[in-house]
């Protein structure tokens, strides 16, 4: 069979990756940057620079209003982007696809709206996690106002796996949702999403999936899992901040009432009433980050270049490789030693707060994320203030966990 372009994929190769993005070179405290935080926020390339930097200094202007050239330009790019998304994460239409701040907005928007249409009475359940992230707990907490929902939360085991018959228990006539994360932040975990879509379907439930951290590492097809609702943030994809993406399905979306009003969401306005535009402009009020869907979009482009199992085999590749070596350490604990993983690794060291251990480190240019990771209560059910955590991306490497490893020791030594 003879390839087509789109089918020839670049060869991954570490070193040459590398090069594509500029923050890898620089320096800090005098060391070459090693950054091992791409939970929090992933570098970009120079092609997601480019397109930003291309759209702010040639074709800037405001978006769905002006028929002139620039305008209608701007909107091009702007939807174009959306249909990236489509494709990327395999939704029916792109019409599912709403651009929002991240996957905070996502989940909130989803909440209030739900609240909103009166889905939710009070005193019904949306069924979580153990392991959310605070962006998957709190909107559920604030939605109803005084109303509540109550959060029914799925316990993990002290690997860090979710506990599935505990789940399919908690499931009764007042769940309304289930709101679940792909992988989870501070452990790693990756969640056996597809049966727990399943599971929540056969009892007519629809399912919230937090794809902030699963997006980054493998390929998503939301109509595969048969996610209702899929949430997440252009930041960790190596795309800008302030761009994310809700997607749910059609018949759910089209049920919802509006987020926000204001302008570009109507389509007809007097004071006694007014009338909503379409999908997926209803949700979408007010002059959107243009630019940030253009820079998504072209952090699409870029990972699409590559076989997406390529660089998932190289990110298992330094999960294995990092805790073993971490293992090493005199009195270094893993949390989270799910038998699923990504590449996010989380731990203590015995009498040692994982502070000091992020503050020495980044004397020599290493850093790691240390505290709670926006998951209180998975850290309440380690009993842990807090952890020290590193999380790899494709373009890390061996010999900077390494580094990561000499900073460790130097640490354990002040400490002796
Ligand atoms: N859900 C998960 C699983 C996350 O990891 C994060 C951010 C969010 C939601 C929120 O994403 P945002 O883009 O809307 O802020 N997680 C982290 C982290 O682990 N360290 O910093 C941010």
């Amino acid at each position: 069979m003879i390839n087509t372009i789109q089918d020839v994929k670049k060869k991954f190769d570490v070193e040459d990756v590398r090069k594509d993005f500029p923050i890898l070179q620089r320096a800090v405290n005098g060391s070459e940057l090693v950054y091992l935080d791409n939970a929090a926020t992933t570098q970009k390339p120079q092609a997601v620079i480019d397109a930003l930097t291309h759209y702010y200094t040639y074709d800037n202007a405001n978006i769905h209003r002006g028929l002139y050239f620039l305008s209608e330009f701007a909107t091009e790019q702007y939807e174009n982007a959306r249909l990236k998304v489509k494709e990327f994460i395999n939704a029916i239409s792109a019409s599912e696809i709403i651009f929002v701040r991240g996957t905070t907005e996502a989940i909130n928007l989803v909440a209030t709206s739900l609240w909103r249409e009166k889905y939710f009475n009070e005193g019904d359940e949306v069924i979580i996690s153990n392991m959310e992230h605070h962006a998957n707990i709190v909107p559920w907490q604030i939605a109803g106002g005084r109303k509540k929902i109550n959060l029914k939360v799925i316990p993990i085991t002290d690997d860090g796996e979710l506990d599935l018959n505990a789940y399919e228990s908690l499931i009764n006539e007042k769940t309304k949702l289930v709101s679940i994360v792909h992988i989870s932040n501070s452990l790693g975990t990756i969640n056996p999403i597809k049966k727990i879509v399943d599971i929540a379907h056969s009892k007519k439930i629809p399912v919230l999936i937090d794809g902030a951290q699963a997006i980054p590492h493998f390929k998503v097809d939301v109509q595969e899992l048969d996610a209702d609702f899929y949430a997440f943030s252009g930041h960790k994809i190596f795309g800008p901040t302030g761009i994310g993406v809700l997607y749910g399905k059609t018949e759910l979306l089209e049920m919802m009432p509006p987020y926000q009003g204001g302008g570009d969401m109507i389509r007809t306005v007097t004071f006694e009433k007014t009338t909503f535009d379409d999908l997926p402009r209803k949700f979408e009020a007010g002059t959107p980050n243009i630019a940030g869907a253009i820079g998504l979009g072209a952090a699409i482009d870029y990972l699409n270049q590559f076989d997406r199992n390529d660089l998932c085999n190289y990110e298992n590749e330094l999960l294995n490789y990092a805790t073993a070596r971490l293992l090493e350490i005199d009195g270094l604990k893993i949390i989270g030693n799910a038998k699923e993983k990504a590449s996010v690794i989380s731990f203590v060291i015995d009498g040692i707060h994982p502070y000091d251990i992020g503050t020495i480190i980044d004397t020599d240019g290493i850093a790691i994320r240390t505290g709670h990771h926006c998951t209180q209560p998975i850290m309440n059910r380690y009993n842990l203030p807090a952890t020290a955590r590193a999380s790899l991306s494709f373009y890390n490497t061996k010999s900077e966990i390494d580094k990561l490893i000499v900073g460790l020791q130097k640490v354990k030594k002040m400490f002796a």
